[in-house]
């Protein structure tokens, strides 16, 4: 039987796709260096009686083009029928495998991408009909502000964006932080410190696999010194380690760290290391679909799952995720990758709604200084965001600042992410290695 579920309700009457560049700074990490703009998409839908609905997404040129293509299935639907619209996408979108994610430390597939800018667009705009907040739909708060933790990376001296390696000598506080070097573990904590103090974060990340394992531990035993037991550290070598280094350090680091993040590659390699250590280990590469918790299970391949709902396919799959969480014993916390208010909105509202949040949430933000909402950036207090107050989302498209950061885009030249060729810039011989050490 079909149903004719878009004969009552809200329609949506226009769709909008806005590539944009935000100046982010070189940040090193397993698969290179950062490019001086990270790239996003904003996607706008727009109902029949001119309710706007938004969401972000990680840019990439092979997104947008899908994202052109769906838009033709989109337009005249009713906003509230998310799972028609699932089941329309899947059905006129090849089926991506898990294996399609590839070999990056971020997650290279489509269409989980763009079920989740549709799906949050939409929940912004029933919230906003309803007048309740995105949290609402997703069954409720249960916090008022979602923790989350500073994210150190190593980096080059630089400010990125126009200024690339350059800095801005007129900086102050973590602004001027932000574009210092940070190549030792010295320099390391001197970010972390710097970060600490500007945002409250009380847990720190530091994203590794850019050194040699044992400069990346030391870094993280120089932030146990400085930080005391009280301040909980974790690493992520982004899988860049083999299942002996894995090991080797994760015995040193335990006691030390409150969970390892994909030391090495693969469920079953991530099994073998799970078993050796009694650290738990975090994962936002092996396991990283429905597809893949089967296996996960039946391996024990890590303790933590990190959602994104960028690539679990939206919000609503996200708390699917933290059901299954819940009935296998897993915690849920949270990946990012670079990104700005749009996102980090969506992420706040979501880190509310999950149930057992026991580890602060990853973001990028702090390396970030471009907004697009008209409140301009999301306030940190004591390393928490509070759940944005208004209907939807709570934040609003800054249309000024969205055209400016679009015509970056187009000045940057710049079509997808690729860590390799901008570490080649510097370091020509440089190669990405799935597994390194
Ligand atoms: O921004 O360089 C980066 C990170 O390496 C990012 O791409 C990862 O996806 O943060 C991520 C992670 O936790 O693996
Ligand atoms: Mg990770």
């Amino acid at each position: 039987m079909s149903l004719n579920l878009n004969s009552k309700g809200p329609k949506i009457k226009e769709f909008h796709i806005t590539p944009i560049a935000v100046v982010d700074p070189p940040l090193l990490n397993a698969a290179g260096l950062h490019a001086p703009y990270a790239l996003r998409t904003v996607v706008e839908l727009v109902t029949d009686d001119n309710i706007s609905g938004i969401s972000e997404i990680p840019g990439n040129i092979a997104i947008d083009i899908a994202l052109e293509k769906s838009k033709s299935l989109i337009i005249g639907q009713d906003p509230f029928q998310l799972n028609q619209i699932r089941d329309i996408l899947s059905a006129n979108f090849d089926t991506e495998d898990t294996i399609k994610r590839g070999d990056t430390p971020w997650d290279q597939r489509t269409i989980v991408h763009i079920f989740s800018a549709i799906e949050v667009a939409c929940l912004d705009i029933i919230g906003k009909i309803i007048n309740r907040p995105v949290v609402d739909l997703l069954g409720g708060r249960r916090r008022e502000s979602v923790p989350f933790s500073a994210y150190l990376f190593y980096k080059y001296e630089g400010a990125g964006g126009a200024l690339g390696f350059d800095t801005n000598p007129n900086a102050i506080g973590w602004d001027a932080a932000r574009q210092a070097s940070a190549l030792n573990p010295n320099e390391i904590v001197t970010q972390a410190k710097a970060m600490c103090q500007e945002f409250g974060f009380q847990s720190i990340k530091l994203k590794g696999g850019v050194f040699e394992p044992r400069q990346e531990v030391d870094a993280v035993l120089a932030l146990r010194e400085a930080f005391g037991a009280e301040t909980p550290i974790r690493i992520d070598p982004n899988a860049l380690w083999t299942v002996e280094t894995s090991i080797k350090y994760g015995k040193e680091m335990e006691g030390v760290i409150e969970y390892l993040e994909d030391p090495c590659r693969g469920q079953e390699n991530m099994a073998t290391v799970r078993k050796a250590l009694k650290t738990p280990l975090a994962t936002n590469m092996c396991t990283t679909s429905f597809e893949d918790i089967p296996r996960s299970i039946e391996l024990g391949a890590e303790d933590i799952i990190l959602s994104d709902h960028h690539f679990w396919g939206g919000l609503q799959a996200s708390m699917t995720l933290a059901g299954v969480c819940q009935t296998f014993g897993r915690d849920l916390s949270m990946h990012s990758n670079s990104h700005l208010g749009i996102s980090l909105a969506a992420m706040v509202h979501l880190g509310a709604a999950i149930p057992n949040l026991r580890y602060a949430l990853d973001t990028h933000y702090p390396w970030q200084s471009d907004e697009i909402i008209t409140c301009g950036r999301l306030k940190f207090e004591d390393g928490q965001v509070a759940v944005p107050k208004g209907a939807g989302l709570g934040v609003e498209l800054d249309r000024q600042a969205l055209e400016k950061l679009h015509q970056n885009y187009l000045k940057c030249g710049l079509t997808k992410r690729n860590d390799e060729i901008e570490m080649q810039k510097v370091q020509p011989d440089w190669k990405f290695m799935p597994t390194r050490w």
